[in-house]
């Protein structure tokens, strides 16, 4: 008898467990990620809400003291030189002692807690989760919010493509050419030596990833004096900072504390992210010229789950037209069909991911549109059980791309699976 997802799914779940956190692929990623290990919980509070929970605290246990979550928190247990770049690298530690690296990825984190805390609101309630949680999560989003908005528009701007979760998007491309890459004999790749190299960025990239990322470190990862090569206002990450504060206020209610200044974030956030649409989608805001980037990629589709937005029926006609073929192809791709720089098998320059076909469903869901659901939903599930839970999936054939047993596939098809 073949297992069902639900099991196969476990399986993933518990081979990638350290003890207090997930990987999300032992060979490829070897680490705690920040957006990651989010994901994860959502999927993990159904097997275990204990597991859950720990997931989320030993990740705020790596919080540093200006409340930047980083994104990754390096585990001890593994060789310093297994991924590339290690702590050796970031050559950054915490109050606590965890080495860490220097930057961030999306505040999904608030969005987790909460849906790990309606798992189980009474193990919640015993183990004090939520009350344990909050204050870090404001104080993520208060550095969020004082550090990073260097636009001076109300939007969060990221300094390095890796804080996008997008890596090496087609929306960086412009940006990231101002930048003098690394020379490639001054670090070794790792990521190579467990994925096919035409599933993951070029070397060139990776010497401007590598050259943006040395800088912010090399000036003590101040906001306030790096001199930013590469700063954007990226529509992914502002959405799901919303959807954040949106959860945030439901915790503060939960706690009996006041949610309005949760709300009033977000309202504040929804309005100036409407700045950012163009063309029936959500563009990034690049900071040294101050113009949108026209590149239509998954990014731009995510604000699909900001409550009430206004340009939700036009955001859907985009993920239903040419561009991204809404139920024709393969979940959602990370870049337009029609685009100049699509590869349906490279990273996020078109490939299919379950954590972004899992927010698409969930903005679906929350917009009353359950057939649209429903269609995503099969398709989620179908794929990470034909592929061996891949990392992301070729939109136009299914074929699995990157490491395989990848835990946030593992983890959001179990969510979807639920009834
Ligand atoms: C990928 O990013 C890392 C760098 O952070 C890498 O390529 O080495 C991205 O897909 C990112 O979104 C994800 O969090 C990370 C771990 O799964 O891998």
């Amino acid at each position: 008898m073949t297992a069902s997802i639900r099991q196969q799914a476990a399986r993933v779940l518990l081979g990638n467990w350290t003890g207090h956190s997930t990987v999300p692929s032992h060979s490829l990623y070897p680490h705690q990620w920040s957006w990651d290990s989010a994901f994860i919980a959502i999927g993990l509070r159904h097997l275990s809400p204990r597991r859950a929970q720990v997931e989320l605290e030993s990740l705020l246990g790596s919080q540093w003291a200006d409340g930047r979550i980083p994104h990754i928190s390096f585990s001890p247990a593994v060789a310093r030189d297994a991924y590339f770049p290690g702590p050796d690298f970031w050559q950054a530690v915490t109050q606590g002692g965890v080495e860490t690296s220097g930057i961030i990825q999306p505040p999904v984190h608030a969005l987790a807690a909460w849906l790990t805390h309606l798992a189980d609101s009474d193990e919640s309630v015993r183990r004090n989760f939520l009350a344990r949680v909050y204050p870090k999560l404001v104080a993520w989003h208060a550095y969020l919010r004082d550090r990073r908005d260097l636009g001076g528009r109300g939007l969060v701007a990221i300094v390095h493509p890796w804080e996008s979760g997008m890596d090496n998007s087609p929306a960086w491309d412009a940006a990231l050419a101002r930048v003098e890459p690394a020379p490639l004999e001054s670090f070794t790749r790792r990521d190579t030596d467990h994925a096919s190299d035409s599933d993951r960025p070029t070397d060139l990239d990776y010497g401007r990833y590598v050259q943006l990322a040395a800088t912010y470190r090399d000036h003590g990862y101040d906001d306030g004096r790096t001199p930013f090569a590469f700063a954007l206002e990226d529509p992914c990450f502002n959405a799901l900072l919303i959807a954040s504060e949106h959860a945030l206020a439901e915790i503060a209610s939960a706690l009996s504390l006041d949610p309005v200044p949760h709300l009033k974030a977000a309202a504040a956030l929804t309005s100036s992210l409407s700045t950012l649409f163009a063309d029936g989608i959500f563009e990034a805001r690049d900071l040294e010229s101050e113009r949108l980037v026209a590149a239509g990629t998954i990014s731009g589709l995510v604000p699909l789950i900001v409550p009430g937005l206004v340009e939700a029926e036009e955001l859907l006609a985009t993920a239903c037209g040419p561009r991204f073929r809404f139920g024709e192809v393969r979940m959602v791709p990370s870049y337009d069909l029609t685009g100049p720089a699509f590869e349906p098998g490279r990273y996020w320059r078109g490939p299919s991911w379950f954590n972004t076909a899992w927010l698409i469903h969930r903005g679906l869901v929350g917009l009353g549109r359950t057939d649209l659901a429903a269609t995503l939903r099969t398709d989620v599930l179908e794929l990470a059980a034909t592929t061996g839970f891949a990392e992301y999936v070729d939109p136009h054939t299914g074929e699995p791309r990157g490491a395989r047993d990848f835990s946030w596939t593992a983890a959001l098809a179990l969510d979807l699976e639920q009834p």
